[in-house]
């Protein structure tokens, strides 16, 4: 009869002494430790890792139309064009119109041909001294460009600051030659 009740209360400890241990395992010091410990890492590390801020852009601009219409703010040429196209404003592509000069700074962008797979430097001066005509194209195209912490890096800026008449006209885009020469 004693014998039935030492095995009894033995099996009893048994399973008590499982529980207990389980419940340290899941819930103990170490093992909340070992959890926070990986959060820790796990939201250090998630900044690291690499993610798109162009928000697609790269793909948007691969889906542009008119890549070969100077009269287009798609024209390849103008990948980094923020302004009035000249050749709507009364002068050309690559000239001023008369009554305007050309800024003495400019914005130079790194624009890909698609028709020769090869990507060329484009210098975007604006020309200045001239009211803006109405029913010109304006165009905002920024690829390359960066936030406004660095004047260098970012071209929406009224380049005709340097010249002695600083009222913006219209934007020319000239080919400054080839980007890895
Ligand atoms: N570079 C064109 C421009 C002119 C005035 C203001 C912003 C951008």
């Amino acid at each position: 009869m004693f014998d039935f009740i030492d095995r009894a209360l033995a099996s009893l400890d048994k399973r008590m002494e499982k529980t207990a241990r389980r419940t340290a395992r899941v819930n103990g010091r170490r093992s909340f430790l070992a959890r926070t410990g990986g959060m820790l890492v796990g939201g250090m590390v998630m900044p690291l890792l690499p993610f798109d801020r162009g928000a697609g852009l790269a793909h948007a601009a691969g889906a542009k139309k008119n890549v070969n219409d100077p009269l287009s703010c798609d024209y390849w040429r103008y990948c980094s064009l923020d302004g009035n196209l000249c050749n709507t404003s009364g002068g050309t592509m690559t000239s001023c119109p008369p009554g305007s000069e050309a800024s003495k700074v400019a914005w130079v962008g790194t624009c890909h041909n698609p028709n020769d797979g090869k990507d060329y430097l484009v210098s975007y001066n604006d020309c200045c001294g001239k009211a803006q005509v109405s029913g010109s194209t304006s165009c905002l195209r920024s690829e390359g460009e960066r936030p406004g912490y660095r004047m260098g890096l970012y071209n929406d800026i009224n380049w005709c600051m340097a010249n002695e008449n600083k009222g913006y006209h219209c934007t020319v885009a000239l080919l400054v030659g080839l980007a890895d020469e």
